[in-house]
């Protein structure tokens, strides 16, 4: 998607109001479920306007293989993508691919990488809505698996796959304003303009990255290849220093017993 479509959507997207979810029972507002209802005006608001070149990532699937009924078997249907890169990052796993059909089609699912997708030629921009509830002073989102990230850059690399994917963050802050929700601020990223070397990789939690859109520096200049080389080589920095954060805390106090298992020990 263009800059200029960007900008155009979260125009707006900026002032809109939303049902609260739980009005009803004026439940409580908790974590990402309640700016849900941003997430679908956005997919609503592109899905109007552009019917054929936005999705829903899994309605892109059963769409491709509701198109190639003969293509049957997991190898066939992940042929069906042009771009390694792509395929990667949009199939769902072996078993749900093989179990598919016509009367067993995909759902929604919580980790497919998309929330939006647009598909427009050979190019498909992942683009992932974050909400974020400005009342309250949040933790950075995970992202996306820092891991998965290194596969798909290493995957680029490879196949010299670079222009296949973007990837694009929507954000859309939002207050609550009797009974409705509305959209106070929103802005739009490109994972590909970030500076690599300043992903926070939260190890702990899951590999995420970790930022908040808004916050996301916008100054890298170099190729897509500059860009996944110096990921990888980020990721790795960032993988080596934990390890060896987990051998000074989890091995180096507690080696001595296990050399005393292995050596023989006596009793006191
Ligand atoms: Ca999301």
């Amino acid at each position: 998607m263009t800059p200029a479509l960007f900008n155009e959507l979260v125009a707006s997207i900026k002032g809109r109001t939303v049902e609260r979810p739980n009005k009803a029972d004026s439940g409580t507002l908790s974590g990402h479920a309640a700016g849900e209802p941003f997430e679908k005006l956005a997919y609503h608001l592109l899905k109007e306007k552009f019917p054929t070149k936005v999705f829903k990532q899994y309605e892109y699937l059963n769409e491709l293989y509701l198109k190639n009924p003969k293509k049957i078997s997991t190898a066939d249907r992940y042929a069906l993508f042009n771009s390694p890169v792509a395929m990667f990052l949009l199939i769902r796993g072996d078993k749900a691919t093989r179990d598919w059909n016509p009367a067993n089609i995909f759902e929604e699912k919580q980790d497919d990488t998309a929330d939006i997708l647009w598909h427009e030629g050979d190019n498909f921009d992942i683009i992932d809505v974050k909400t974020r509830n400005m009342s309250k002073k949040g933790m950075p989102p995970n992202i996306i698996s820092a891991y998965k990230l290194a596969q798909a850059c290493a995957l680029m690399i490879d196949n010299q796959d670079f222009m296949s994917v973007d990837i694009h963050y929507l954000e859309v802050e939002w207050k609550e304003e009797d009974g409705f929700l509305r959209c106070s601020d929103a802005n739009w990223k490109d994972l590909f303009k970030s500076n690599p070397a300043s992903l926070y990789i939260n190890w702990a939690a899951a590999m995420q990255i970790q930022f908040h859109v808004s916050e996301l520096t916008q100054d890298f200049d170099g190729t897509r290849e500059q860009w996944a080389r110096a990921y990888i080589t980020a990721f790795v920095k960032s993988a080596e220093a934990r390890c060896d954060k987990m051998y000074k805390t989890y091995i180096l106090p507690f080696k001595k017993y296990v050399l005393e298992e292995e050596n023989g020990w006596i009793p006191l």
